[in-house]
């Protein structure tokens, strides 16, 4: 098939779907305007990417999924982020706002065995909903960085629990939510790209346990698979050991790598 019948196929099926929403539910020009007016904001906002990502994205990433594991990447991957020394420590501020996460895990080949040396790359929200290098207030690259498994594809990073995540509010996007009684939220989550030489690099997200959001993501992204729970640890003499004047969280998982084709 040529790009031009691609673009032919996909492209009447959509626009087809569209005209026979708009007849079924009788729309009328005052509405139709109205949609367009909004089209028009979502853009002058930059809010497409947003939009597509928590309406859309999904069904692409489960078409293309190779395996379990995966999910949406999102709107607010940056490249290029820090690359990190061991211990890993998640750039933070020295007051950065949530309670501390060691997550650590492995990276595996789909047969089992360890991917030495493969590149992870984590990107979160902080405290308040808001994404370095994208949103105004976070230092750069806050909350953002690159690190590398060991020899036996282990890795361990210090960050924090990331709390129950809201959409950006106040734009073209919140109006949508807000004009279809729909909530904003989505649970918290880590984002990561993991990458190693001869495997496809997987893009996924990381959940917990108890987050209200987990059976209502707005981005509809979450998978069985990808929900962890928190090891709370409160142990002076562990705290001590790390050097924490508080509580932590502890959690671990396996990344799963599908081999390049
Ligand atoms: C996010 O932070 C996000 O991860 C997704 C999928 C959509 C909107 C904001
Ligand atoms: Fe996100």
């Amino acid at each position: 098939m040529t790009s031009q019948q691609r673009t032919h196929e996909v492209l009447s099926d959509i626009i087809d779907s569209v005209n026979a929403q708009l007849d079924k539910h009788g729309v009328t020009y005052d509405e139709y305007r109205a949609g367009l007016d909004w089209l028009i904001r979502l853009g002058h906002a930059g809010e497409w990417p947003l939009f597509a990502d928590v309406f859309f994205e999904h069904t692409v990433e489960a078409v293309n999924a190779t395996g379990p594991g995966s999910t949406i990447e999102g709107p607010y991957y940056v490249a290029g982020a820090p690359w990190l020394e061991r211990p890993y420590v998640l750039p933070q501020r020295d007051d950065e706002a949530g309670d501390v996460l060691i997550l650590s895990g492995t990276v595996l080949s789909a047969e089992g065995s360890p991917v030495p040396g493969a590149v992870l790359d984590l990107w979160q929200a902080d405290a308040d909903c808001l994404y370095s290098n994208v949103h105004d207030g976070p230092p750069a690259f806050n909350l953002r960085g690159r690190m590398t498994a060991d020899g036996n594809g282990r890795f361990e990073v210090r960050t924090i629990v990331p709390p129950s995540y809201h959409l950006p509010r106040g734009g073209p996007v919140e109006e949508l939510l807000n004009a279809a009684g729909w909530h904003d939220w989505r649970p918290g989550h880590l984002h990561f790209m993991v990458s190693a030489e001869g495997y496809e690099s997987l893009t996924t997200q990381l959940y917990f346990e108890g987050d209200r959001y987990l059976e209502s993501d707005i981005a509809s992204a979450v998978k069985p698979e990808l929900i962890l729970s928190l090891r709370k640890h409160d142990d002076p003499a562990e705290l001590s050991e790390r050097g924490l004047s508080r509580p932590f969280y502890s959690t671990s998982h396996e990344f799963r790598l599908t081999p390049a084709g």
